[in-house]
């Protein structure tokens, strides 16, 4: 097999003076923070649909970038090269994993038969890589939005037949996820949502939905699917509402039907901004519920009110995410790069200049993170903002032993209570510039 990617070298780190365009100037991978190296705090996953698919078609124009890697679209010949690109990519820059959908790296029959027969074809090549390389699979998933079949959604379909070919779907990629060894399986709402109540029994197809996912977790553990399930949350696009708006939401969900134990969050920046959240808001929502697992890290735009996917470069959002992280214990998923180039960056240095700029606002956002959690001024002023609650009656409330009666009285007699003290956010967004900035 010969280069694909041949004016690009292995993609080394030469730190923060570098000018080296493909170079890391923040990603070191062995470098050691709060006792791990980078590189097992952030686990990175190429997302196979956005860096060997798309090629920037959208509503206004076709295809900016070749993506045929030499071969004629549609093929198998060209899912292969597909797969040879990618691997390419990801050891040239040291991303160790992989995300897919069904349809990312086969082309999809008109039978799904033959669907099905591709993929156990290309997923036997893809294992071959794998070996060669140790790179491994992050999270697998099956694309049930992009065929018309599914236009009323997958599991929220209002025909039983289409319902039946969502089931199929998912029952391969987790063969295919199982077969390459992934850590994950995602559901993401794709058209799970409805445009308008005039045609639409919610109950109805939030039940069809929770029991498609009951069904993936059945089967899955009976194949030996030993990871975890990740709803990844999203407010709207492409339908109005869509169900699974929010980790609260999402969570909620789960509870009620049951699946809390099987499925974490897998939380996409710029769909937590899409609900009107910050990313480490979301980010923290799931870390409270034990279900934070994994992410799609990529950026919005907060001009535009939809999921441009952006690459990372924001370092204040990549550092209050490793906050989150880093206070969570880390993920027992990774970062997918669920990110494409913008529409004009259509060249192959672009796609590696994407990644190093997405990897370094990872790295750097990690250091930085680090930094706020040792500098402690943060975690102090929140342990001091709760501390009428460590002891008296304070105490008493967080134990659960007082009554409505007893804590009015006890209004009763103070009269009026002092105020709080003082948020002091604007103390605290000093100390996370000077973290971030300090020492120019
Ligand atoms: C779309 C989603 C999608 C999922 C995988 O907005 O982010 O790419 O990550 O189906
Ligand atoms: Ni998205
Ligand atoms: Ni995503």
């Amino acid at each position: 097999m010969s280069e694909i990617f041949k004016n690009i070298p292995v993609i080394p780190y030469e730190g923060p003076a570098s000018a080296n365009p493909l170079a890391f100037k923040y990603y070191d991978a062995d470098r050691v923070i709060m006792g791990k190296p980078m590189k097992e705090h952030l686990p990175f996953a190429m997302a196979w649909w956005h860096n060997l698919c798309a090629a920037g078609t959208d509503m206004f124009g076709r295809d900016t970038a070749d993506k045929s890697f030499g071969c004629e679209k549609g093929s198998m010949e060209h899912a292969k090269a597909k797969v040879d690109a990618g691997f390419e990519f990801m050891q040239k820059l040291g991303v160790n994993y992989f995300c897919f959908h069904d349809v990312d790296i086969v082309p999809e029959a008109d039978d799904i038969k033959e669907t099905n027969r591709r993929l156990d074809e290309i997923s036997d090549y893809i294992l071959e890589k794998m070996n060669a390389t140790g790179i491994k699979c992050l999270w697998g998933t099956a694309n049930m939005f992009s065929n018309p079949r599914f236009m009323n959604g997958a599991g929220s379909t209002n025909s039983a037949d289409v319902y039946c070919f969502a089931a199929a779907q998912v029952k391969k990629a987790l063969d295919i996820t199982v077969k390459l060894g992934g850590k994950g399986y995602v559901f993401w709402g794709g058209r799970e949502g409805y445009e308008t109540l005039l045609n639409t029994d919610v109950k109805f197809e939030q039940e069809n939905i929770a029991n498609l996912m009951k069904m993936a977790v059945a089967y899955g553990r009976s194949i030996g699917f030993t990871g975890d399930f990740y709803i990844e949350p999203k407010p709207k696009e492409p339908m109005k509402h869509q169900y699974d708006f929010d980790a609260a939401t999402a969570i909620g969900f789960l509870r009620q039907y049951g699946l809390d134990k099987d499925f974490k969050m897998n939380i996409e920046a710029n769909h937590a901004t899409l609900a009107g959240h910050t990313f480490q808001h979301d980010l923290r929502i799931s870390a409270i519920n034990g279900m934070l697992g994994s992410i799609d890290a990529n950026q919005g735009d907060y001009l535009l009110g939809w999921d441009t996917d952006e690459f990372p470069f924001d370092v204040y959002e990549t550092t209050m995410c490793m906050y989150e992280v880093l206070k969570a214990g880390g993920l027992t998923g990774g970062f997918n790069f669920d990110a494409k180039n913008r529409r004009p960056s259509y060249t192959v240095e672009d796609m590696f200049h994407a990644y190093i700029l997405g990897m370094d606002a990872f790295a750097l956002g990690l250091i930085k993170a680090a930094k706020l959690i040792e500098d402690g001024r943060i975690d102090a002023f929140i342990k001091e903002r709760y501390a009428s609650y460590s002891e008296g009656i304070g105490a008493k409330i967080r134990a659960g032993e007082t009554t409505l009666e007893e804590l009015a009285a006890r209004a009763e007699a103070m009269g009026a209570p002092a105020l709080p003290g003082s948020g002091r956010q604007e103390y605290l967004e000093s100390i996370v510039n000077s973290v971030l900035f300090g020492g120019c």
